[in-house]
């Protein structure tokens, strides 16, 4: 038997667990393992910043459904990788980071680009672990795809040591099985709480369903739109939740929380039974918990128990894969007419269509609304839209309808700003064939546009839209809240985007007027590589409704009536 390098056996591993694609920066810890690279069958994308390398593998998991794959050298390489992994651990993003560490025998000697990357990144990873033999490179990285990818997902980060690269042992692949502890993640709930469960379903006048995240995750589409459709159960979502259910069913209401729909908040909290599916409940989601939905009893189907009664106290928890519980509830559902709670919480749309800037005349000014919408009623909601964050993800979420699920790729829970650029193109590396749409603002793109020299360098076709307000939008919507119009540290200069385009050589333009939305984004569609489209929108607009951070979810700021338009001209 031939002897390999721990840096062979980790290309091996890697081409044995089907990886295609690998997002990384060379350095010299992990020099042996790119050398190795060189002569493996992975297609290895240089970013220009490590972050945007665990950005690529996020977005690459979070559209393919699989397991996304980001390498950086030690020390700084690795601590850029953080916001990365930061932000695929709060949503729940199976991602896999393999980073180049110093020789076993230099550990703890502050050896040159030394970090100790596995103590800084504990509480960001669902798990980590240091290499530091060749014999163990292969099981680990193997245990790594199934933790991050089991259960509830997460990134998990393997750190190699130089030694453990560039020594050589035997490899068999039989013998480098997983030898991972058995997780009760499958079903984990007594008779009595799934009876309880099938009785508050059965028996419910105003049951609103929370659709989330999770449903993605255990691809429990096709079940949950069953159940619902059997329950008659209207359904709110959110964020991360959007496409896991048709936005065009009539049982869809529109997203809820902090800037939900209006008529969605109000049917929660009039509600007399919430179903969670696969959602954890975040604070933009219920604002103050202690007036959340007092009048509902409350299901929640969850695959992690720590997320049972941790902010929302529940009557039934149902613990597993989503897909599996709704597959056991459906047939103890009995069909229930709820003509009324629906048509009830339709006539809480109320004053909103009146107060949507959709509706408003063409007044001469740009609006992000009418962009997006745009870009939506184009791509007839086909293509898959890659957000940053800030305002322009918020009117993404109101005005592109997701009909299909991973259409939207957004970062929620840690809203990290820079996510877009290196998140689409992960994305379109899982799935070419699909068109992908960058929308970022003005602020955010800053942060990783050095990502279209990748862009460049792959010769990849993504479309960007930049939402360009002049300032960091969402952070001064808070201070014309909250702050009294004192706009510190919130204007923006930004480079001319077009121009910058083309400097990276790519196509460019900017669009100020409404009337060139349309004709820009059917040009840039028509051509088969990446054109930025630098839309001029109005500076001071809001998002609406917005529940101030910690208010009740029903104490909403409405956009006001009629209209202010604060910008200069454009
Ligand atoms: C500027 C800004 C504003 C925002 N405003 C809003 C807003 O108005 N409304 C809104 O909804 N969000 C908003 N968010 C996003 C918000 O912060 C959260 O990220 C989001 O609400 C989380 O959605 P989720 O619970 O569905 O997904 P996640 O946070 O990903 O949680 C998914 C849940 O599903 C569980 N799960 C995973 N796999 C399975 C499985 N197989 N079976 C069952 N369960 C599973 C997980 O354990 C987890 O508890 C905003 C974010 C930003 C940055
Ligand atoms: C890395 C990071 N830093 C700071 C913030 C706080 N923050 C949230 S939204 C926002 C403004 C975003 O501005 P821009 O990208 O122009 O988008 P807009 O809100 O104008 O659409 C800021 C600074 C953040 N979310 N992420
Ligand atoms: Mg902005």
């Amino acid at each position: 038997m031939k002897k390999m390098t721990g840096a062979e056996i980790l290309c091996e591993t890697l081409v044995r667990l089907g990886v295609k694609h690998l997002f990384g920066y060379p350095g010299g810890a992990i020099l042996p393992t790119y050398d190795a690279l060189g002569r493996a069958p992975i297609h290895h994308v240089l970013v220009r910043h490590e972050q945007g390398a665990t950005h690529m593998a996020d977005g690459y998991a979070r559209a393919s459904g699989g397991v996304g794959v980001a390498m950086a050298t030690s020390g700084p390489g690795a601590t850029n990788m953080v916001t990365g992994i930061a932000t695929a651990m709060l949503d729940s993003s199976p991602i896999v980071c393999i980073t180049g560490q110093v020789s076993s025998k230099l550990l703890g000697s502050d050896a040159f680009q030394e970090t100790d990357i596995t103590g800084i990144t504990m509480p960001i990873t669902k798990h980590n672990v240091v290499v530091s033999r060749a014999e163990d490179v292969a099981r680990s990285l193997r245990e790594a795809f199934v933790t991050a990818a089991s259960g509830r997902p997460g990134p998990v980060l393997v750190d190699v040591t130089k030694d453990a690269q560039q020594s050589a042992c035997e490899f068999h692949w039989e013998d480098t099985a997983p030898k991972l502890p058995l997780k009760r993640y499958r079903q984990n709930y007594d008779e009595q709480q799934f009876a309880r469960a099938v009785e508050l379903l059965n028996s419910a006048k105003r049951p609103v369903i929370l659709a989330g995240h999770g449903i993605l995750i255990s691809g429990a589409m096709r079940v949950f739109q069953e159940f619902v459709r059997t329950g008659n159960f209207p359904v709110a979502m959110t964020l991360l939740g959007l496409g896991a259910f048709p936005a065009s069913d009539p049982l869809n209401l529109g997203m809820m929380g902090m800037h939900g729909e209006a008529w969605v908040n109000h049917a929660i909290q009039d509600a007399d039974l919430l179903i969670a599916v696969g959602m954890r409940f975040d604070d933009r989601v219920t604002g103050d918990l202690r007036t959340y939905a007092q009048k509902a009893r409350k299901i929640h189907i969850e695959v992690d128990r720590a997320e049972i009664n941790k902010n929302v106290k529940v009557d039934a928890a149902l613990i597993g894969d989503a897909r599996e519980v709704l597959e056991k509830l459906l047939p103890r559902l009995e069909p229930f007419d709820r003509s009324e709670w629906v048509a009830h919480i339709s006539n809480l749309k109320g004053d909103s269509a009146v107060r949507d800037i959709q509706s408003l005349p063409d007044s001469g000014h740009l609006y992000a609304a009418h962009v997006i919408n745009d870009l939506w009623k184009e791509t007839r909601g086909e293509a898959i839209v890659v957000t940053d964050v800030g305002q322009h993800q918020m009117w993404e979420a109101q005005y592109y309808h997701h009909n299909q699920p991973r259409s939207l790729i957004t970062s929620g829970g840690l809203g990290t700003m820079g996510f877009a650029l290196p998140a689409a193109i992960g994305a379109k590396f899982a799935r070419p064939g699909d068109e992908v749409w960058v929308v970022a603002g003005d602020g955010g793109f800053q942060m990783t546009m050095c990502e279209l020299a990748t862009i460049v360098q792959e010769k990849l076709n993504v479309k960007i839209a930049i939402i360009n307000n002049g300032y960091l939008g969402m952070v001064r919507q808070w201070q014309e809240f909250f702050y009294d119009k004192r706009y510190v540290a919130t204007p923006l200069v930004a480079p001319d985007f077009a121009a910058l385009a083309n400097a990276f050589g790519i196509r460019g333009e900017r669009i100020t007027t409404r009337s060139e939305v349309i004709p820009a984004i059917r040009a840039a569609r028509e051509v088969s590589e990446t054109v930025l489209l630098d839309f001029r929108v109005e500076q001071e607009d809001s998002v609406y409704p917005m529940v101030p951070a910690g208010a009740s979810l029903d104490e909403m700021i409405r956009r006001p009536s009629p209209l202010v338009e604060t910008s200069q001209e454009p």
